[in-house]
């Protein structure tokens, strides 16, 4: 499945300086072309009942919506696919469930895992932390030059993630998309941060 998206919205409710919802709506109207749903913290009803509010107004942007970490709540949201880590359910498992019209993108961290990840069928990669970030509790990242080497070499589209500020994006190759969290959802202006990223993932 086509999974060429440029930017991706990682929404985490209690990062959010706006209401949430008006954060993903101005980030779509900024250039945002995928939202992923991610709270790490709260139980499978509350995942639930928001992925549906997500997904609702995913539809009306015209975005896929993805959830982080579980397939249930995706295949209960309707959502648009999944995106998962290495300890979460296995690629063939997830594709058994989801089906092959659905999403299903994998967290790698260096080449090896990107060949797994091409090897297993997922769709896209997330590929990080390329710099450090309080969002996953990384102190240091990666660094750009191993992301212009992944890029070279992946089969897979690529969003590069970890620490992407709107003063760092240009350092990054413009093959890559980009994935954010922090950026976007602690800023009151969505809509000009998320335009100001996606100038820099041209591709
Ligand atoms: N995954 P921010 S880094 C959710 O490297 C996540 O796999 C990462 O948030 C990885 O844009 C990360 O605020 C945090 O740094 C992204």
């Amino acid at each position: 499945m086509d999974a060429s998206f440029r930017l991706c919205l990682i929404v985490t409710r209690s990062m959010c300086a706006l209401d949430p919802l008006r954060t993903i709506e101005e980030a779509v109207q900024g250039g945002v072309d995928m939202i992923q749903v991610r709270e790490k913290d709260c139980g499978n009803a509350d995942l639930l009942s928001w992925s549906l509010h997500v997904v609702a107004l995913g539809e009306k942007l015209k975005v896929p919506v993805i959830i982080n970490d579980s397939v249930e709540v995706a295949i209960a949201a309707k959502a648009g696919g999944v995106h998962l880590g290495k300890d979460d359910m296995s690629i063939a498992d997830a594709r058994q469930l989801l089906g092959k019209n659905k999403l299903i993108g994998l967290s790698t961290h260096d080449l090896e895992q990107l060949d797994d990840a091409a090897l297993a069928g997922a769709d896209y990669v997330g590929f990080g932390p390329i710099f450090p970030t309080a969002t996953k509790g990384y102190a240091k990242g990666i660094g750009v030059e191993q992301l212009t080497g992944a890029v070279v070499l992946s089969s897979l589209p690529m969003l590069a993630i970890g620490g992407i500020t709107v003063e760092n994006a240009w350092m990054l190759p413009g093959k890559a998309g980009i994935a954010v969290s922090s950026a976007i959802c602690c800023s009151e202006e969505p809509a000009k941060i998320a335009h100001s990223l996606r100038s820099s993932a041209l591709y």
